[in-house]
Formats: C-alpha cells, structure tokens, sequence
C-alpha cells in the first residue's frame, strides 16, 4: 500500500512553460501531473498560488571540508537541513582524493561523513588531486559506484593538476560518459601576484581580489578549453565570475566544443567593492574567485539571459568569521577561502532574476535542477515534475517576503553575506521522494536524505 498525495491548484513550471496542473504521488515518485486528477484514496495538498518547481538541486557544496588548516563549518547534518529549507533536494558535494591516496577511499570517507546525516538527496563529485595508472584505473568503478562526474584544480598548490594530467583525465572521464568541471584560475601566476603583495606590506584582506584578476581566471578558463579541445572531450567550467572568462568560454563554443558553464549568486549579487571595508569585515567575502566588479555582474546576468549558462550552483563553503576567518589576521593568504550560501539561492534567483526580468521561472528550472540533472546523470528521476520522476517537489510560494539574516538562517555559520538582503518566495512545502519534509520554511522530518547513484551525462547545449 502506497500513500498518495495529490498536490492541487499549483502551477508546474518547466523550462519548457509554467501550466495550472494536479501531481499526484505515488510512493516515492510522480504517478500523475494533468488538470482534474481524481482525489479519492488521497491525502491533498493545497498549492492554491503557488509555483511547482522540480526539486532544486545544487551541484556545489563544500560540507564538512578539511582545507587542510580548518573545517568547513556546515556538515552534513546542518548543510543539508539548511539546503533543504531553502528549496533544494539534492546536493552534489565534493569529494577529494588524499594525494598517495586513492578514489576509492575518499568515496568510502565522503559515504562516511553523509550518510544517515542527510535532509536532502546527495551525490559527490571525485576530485582528483594525484593522477596516475592506478587512478586511472579506478575510474569505471567510480561509474559504478555512481559518481560520474570529476572536479579538477587548476590553483591551490596542494590539490591542481599539471595540465598534461588534466588531457589525460578528461579522455578517461569521457570514456566513461563522465563530465570534469574545473576550477579555473592560473595557480602560478596566483602565487606570484600574492608574493608581490606580501613583500609590498599587503596583507589585509582588501588585497584578496588583487592576487586573483580576471584574467588569472580568463587564461585558465581558455587553456582548459583548449585541452578539451585536444581530449576531444566536453567540459564544465565551476563557479564563471568573469566578462573575461565568459567569452572565452564562447570562443571555445564558437570552435563548435560542447562547453559547459556555471555561475553561482555570489557572483551575481555581490561586487569587489565589499573589499574596501575597513578592519577584517572583508574576510567574510574572501572566497575564490573573488567577487568582481558590477561590469562582470551585469556580463553574467547577460549570459543568464541568453541561456548561455547552464547551472547556477552555490560552492557553499561557509566558515565562522570568529576563529576561522581569523585565521588570515595577518595574512589574508591564510584566510579560508569560501562563503555559505547553499540556503538561499532559490529565494535570491526568484526575486533578482525572476522577479526583476533578468530570467524566466522557466529559465530558473532549468539553471537550479533540469540542467544540472542533466549534466550530471540524473535525469530523468531528478530535475522535471514528470510522471515516473522521483517526488521531489517545490511548492513555492511567490507571495513571501522576507529578509535574509544569520539570525533567522539555517546554515551553520556565524554571518551571511547576504546579510539584510530582501526576498520574495519561499518554499512554502517541499516533498522528497514523496515525503514532505519542510514545511513554512522549517525542516519537518530530518535525515530523508539519500545517496543519488548517477548515470552519463547528457545535457543537449
Ligand atoms: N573557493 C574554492 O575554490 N573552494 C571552496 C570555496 C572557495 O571560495
Ligand atoms: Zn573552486
Ligand atoms: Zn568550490
Ligand atoms: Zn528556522
């Protein structure tokens, strides 16, 4: 005996078109989305003015995440309950090889921190900090095991990859069906812009932004393409910032590259001008890249616009201000690099890119869950409100307004930097897997959350 839940008088919105229609539940997944379902044998639920978005799923979490000095301050347990609240049912989070240490054993550790932990639906991505044979072996059973997707660095001394290697991953991973996203900024040229400010004196974290330019990421973003280029392999580009790195990314399109991007609402909502204020306030936004100017934000808003982006993902990766960020006191090379904000990406895409014309609702189902499902091997259990898909539902209501504040978030940090931003929408209920688990904003049945196994990718750009 299956529960059945019919959702009536909501609107479902695709990327396809926003249509008044009833979904009824099943178990775990869509039996049903058409106008007039029979309610007998259900339990209703009342969506009257509000939207019915596919589950949101965010593709760039940093939880519970050693860097080496310190740990990301939300877990598991916090990130995803806060992931949750805010509208998102699945996270991809990062897992990281040790180097001298294999794959497996990161996806054995990454299974450890997550599971029976989760509120939200989880997968990992393999990062991979030391290439080799052996590694390289390992990657048919990382498919196997469900992780069909890889992260590369091209900065940070202690996880990039030579570039030779990076050719060598992205053949493998594409004979797999797999996708490589990469962090893209020039590593070396990072260190010797941060050396120059060090022995200037410059230390304080309004500097942050000057050892990483635009171009230090504009030049990663075409070296990668071009090695995808000679791999013959598509990519995805992590956490875009920049006017420069956009059109790189269309040089390599124009070329005829299948070349995948996202941006993340950091980049969009906030600007290099945060850097200026006085003391430490500006380690809160320390985070790589760093945030840009208003003629980078507008070039994204853009590329939202003309769907030249395909995910929009938060690389959540919150530490506390008060002995973390700290830690950078002298030194803003020291300062841990990331920012929370996995909570409350649906709400600020709503209100700056739906709400204010920059993006349709459409367009947001598509950037926040049918395109990263695509992407990354999940759809069509993930990513559409659609008979036969998993029952992760949004019901979001547009007629919410309210302020985002460290002291109202769910996420497990000691600051937002979305501090006093108003919003409009919230997820009013949000269904995983046929469960409803948050209502009015609050997590109602914790620990739902459950490991995605995913497939090859297959996003159609
Ligand atoms: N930059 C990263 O590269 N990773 C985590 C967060 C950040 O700001
Ligand atoms: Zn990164
Ligand atoms: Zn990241
Ligand atoms: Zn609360």
């Amino acid at each position: 005996f299956d529960m059945k839940i019919l959702i009536k008088n909501g609107r479902v919105v695709t990327p396809r078109g926003t249509c008044a229609a009833d979904v009824l539940i099943e178990g775990s997944r869509i039996a049903q989305v058409g106008e007039g379902l029979s309610e007998s044998g259900c339990n209703l639920y009342d969506a009257a003015g509000c939207l019915l978005f596919p589950g949101f799923i965010d593709a760039h979490t940093h939880l519970d995440m050693d860097n080496g000095v310190t740990v990301s301050s939300d877990d598991f347990e916090t990130g995803t309950a806060a992931a949750v609240c805010g509208g998102t049912t699945t996270i991809l989070d990062f897992a990281t090889q040790d180097r001298g240490g294999t794959l497996a054993k990161a996806l054995a550790d990454w299974h450890t921190k997550s599971d029976g932990k989760a509120s939200c639906d989880y997968g990992f991505h393999m990062a991979i900090t030391d290439w080799n044979d052996e590694v390289s072996r390992e990657i048919d059973g990382m498919a196997q095991a469900g992780v069909t997707s890889f992260k590369l660095y091209l900065a940070y001394d202690n996880l990039r990859l030579p570039d030779g290697q990076v050719y060598e991953v992205l053949k493998r991973v594409h004979q797999i069906g797999g996708i490589v996203g990469t962090h893209c900024e020039n590593g070396d040229l990072i260190n010797e812009l941060a050396g120059e400010l060090r022995r200037a004196g410059k230390l304080s974290p309004r500097y942050h932004p000057f050892a990483r330019p635009d171009y230090v990421e504009a030049e990663a973003i075409a070296r990668y393409c071009y090695i995808a280029l000679a791999a013959d392999a598509p990519v995805n580009i992590v956490h875009l910032s920049t006017r420069l790195g956009l059109e790189e990314a269309r040089r390599a399109r124009a070329r005829g590259q299948q070349v995948y991007i996202e941006t993340c609402p950091q980049y969009l909502m906030l600007d290099e001008s945060l850097y200026e204020q006085p003391g430490f306030e500006a380690a809160k936004y320390v985070c790589s890249p760093p945030l840009r100017t208003a003629a980078d934000r507008a070039a994204l808003w853009d590329a939202i616009s003309n769907n030249e982006v395909d995910t929009i993902s938060t690389d959540h990766c919150g530490y506390n201000f008060k002995g973390q960020k700290e830690l950078g006191r002298d030194d803003f090379m020291k300062i841990p690099n990331g920012m929370p904000g996995v909570e409350h990406r649906p709400a600020v895409l709503y209100t700056y890119g739906v709400e204010a014309g920059r993006m349709t609702e459409g367009q947001m189902a598509a950037m926040l869950s049918e395109n990263t499902a695509r992407l990354f091997g999940m759809y069509p259990q993930k990513g559409v409100v659609a008979p036969g898909a998993d029952a992760d539902i949004v019901v979001w209501d547009p007629s919410y307004s309210g302020v985002i504040s460290v002291r109202t978030q769910h996420q497990n940090c000691d600051y937002t930097p979305l501090e006093g931003m108003a919003v409009h929408g919230r997820a009013k209920a949000v269904f995983l897997r046929g469960e409803q688990v948050v209502s009015d904003g609050e997590v109602i049945r914790a620990h739902r959350g459950a490991f995605v196994a995913r497939g090859r990718s297959d996003l159609q750009r």
